[in-house]
């Protein structure tokens, strides 16, 4: 075993029998809890003719009905909560509009097995109290800074909740207060390195030694070129909103794909078509079942990440499942500068401001910087206007869907009929980025 550091040993480092039975304990309490509390969920599992008393451990997860994004938005906002709402302490929040967004509830439970998470994640990279962790995800609703925020502070690192942006400030904070350890997107890391090296600042320059990176895909190349402009180690971490934020899994120090805290959170891989169970080893679908969560308790969640995973010995010494990096998505989201983008979106700010649903969106990386650009179709009526007004009208259809997704796109109105129609399914989407290896 290396000389790897634990924030939870006995739990990071469990014989798999022992693991499995302490899943199948909680299981059991958990579908007995959203049975009890969530009528939803105890609707869905009436109507798959499956009671708690079925479910003994985790060989009868398959029973269960599975939960999708399209029944969080069904049960928006509060479907799902499974305890009373004074129980609660928090909530965070996906991004997009009232539709989509998706709510997860949190009691202190649920926030401090989250932020254990989180803070497994910053000793799995070599954190300790010695460090001084800069957190530059945002805070607020999205779950990066507040997460990795709460793991940094149970570790007993000095945390900088810095939040995203202000560049300037950043490296003014990572060289005065000498970071060590750096929480961010891997996008916003690789223009944190530029950045530097504008500044004239060398990689040994900074006291940084690990990055701590996720929300978003990245690819091996993207991880070579962190390390090499930040001087240091670059990790991979994940974990979406509904299961709880950053910290589902994490990678350790021989980055070889993300132990997953199966002690909170069981993964299933499945055929996305036919939701049949995939043996270990096998592409699919990302499912999670919240084991010991309280507040907003998803079983069998589809992440729609693609992935697969592995219970191959990690010489870390962990025996946590490990996932690999996601390999792409189930359905047609976009994670656009951090920001979980849908299509359908788009068209609905379209058809709301009066335009046809003839467009075309392009997705680039340009200095490690996303950019978008949405081509939208006149009609011959709109085409009449002048320069100045489709000037005016591209400006103001760009604030409309910046006030929808939060961020600012680049909105060019074409002539009619310049967008190539299709004969079947409609290709609206180019997504330039290479994300994935
Ligand atoms: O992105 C939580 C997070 C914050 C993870 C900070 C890591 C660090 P959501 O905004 O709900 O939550 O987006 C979740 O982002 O289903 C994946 O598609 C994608 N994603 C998250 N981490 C990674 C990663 C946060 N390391 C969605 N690699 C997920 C690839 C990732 N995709």
């Amino acid at each position: 075993m290396s000389n790897a550091r634990f924030y939870q040993p006995e739990i990071e480092t469990m014989p798999l029998e022992e693991m499995q039975a302490l899943q199948s304990e909680k299981l059991v309490k958990q579908v007995r809890h959203i049975y009890d509390n969530v009528p939803y969920y105890r609707a869905k599992m009436e109507k798959k003719g499956v009671t708690p008393d079925d479910i003994h451990g985790i060989e009868d997860l398959h029973k269960l009905p599975f939960i999708t994004k399209d029944d969080l938005r069904d049960q928006y906002p509060k479907g799902f909560l499974a305890v009373d709402q004074s129980k609660c302490v928090r909530i965070q929040s996906t991004s997009g509009t009232t539709g989509r967004r998706v709510v997860a509830f949190y009691t202190q439970h649920d926030v401090d097995l989250w932020e254990d998470c989180c803070a497994r994640a910053i000793m799995a990279v070599g954190g300790t109290n010695e460090d001084v962790c800069q957190v530059a995800y945002g805070y607020g609703l999205f779950t990066g800074g507040p997460g990795l925020n709460g793991g940094s502070h149970k570790v007993g690192c000095l945390t900088l909740p810095m939040s995203s942006g202000n560049t300037e400030r950043q490296i003014q904070f990572m060289m005065d207060l000498e970071a060590t350890i750096l929480c961010c997107t891997p996008s916003y890391a690789a223009y944190l390195g530029e950045s530097l090296k504008e500044r004239g600042y060398k990689p040994e320059d900074n006291k940084l030694k690990a990055g701590i990176f996720g929300a978003e895909p990245w690819t091996e190349e993207m991880r070579r070129d962190i390390e090499k402009s930040l001087g240091i180690k670059a990790y991979d971490i994940y974990g979406l909103t509904e299961i709880s934020g950053p910290g589902v899994s994490f990678e350790c120090t021989e980055q070889k794909g993300m132990h997953i805290n199966e002690d909170h959170f069981l993964a299933e891989i499945i055929d996305p078509d036919t939701e049949e169970v995939l043996p270990e080893g096998e592409k699919g679908e990302l499912v999670f079942t919240c084991l010991d969560k309280e507040a907003f308790p998803m079983v069998r969640y589809r992440t729609r990440d693609i992935c697969v995973l592995t219970r191959e010995k990690c010489s870390c010494g962990r025996t946590l499942i490990r996932m690999r990096k996601p390999m792409g998505r189930s359905d047609d989201m976009l994670i656009i500068r951090g920001v979980n983008v849908f299509p359908s979106q788009i068209e609905t700010v379209l058809l709301q401001e009066g335009y046809a649903p003839n467009y075309f969106i392009e997705v680039d990386r340009v200095n490690n910087t996303d950019t978008l650009d949405i081509y939208v179709e006149l009609t011959e009526d709109q085409f009449s206007d002048t320069v100045k007004a489709v000037t005016a009208a591209e400006k103001a259809l760009a604030g409309a869907i910046k006030t929808m997704l939060g961020i600012n796109p680049a909105v060019h109105l074409v002539a009619p009929k310049t967008i190539a129609r299709s004969e079947g399914k409609a290709v609206r989407v180019k997504d330039k980025r290479k994300l994935h290896d």
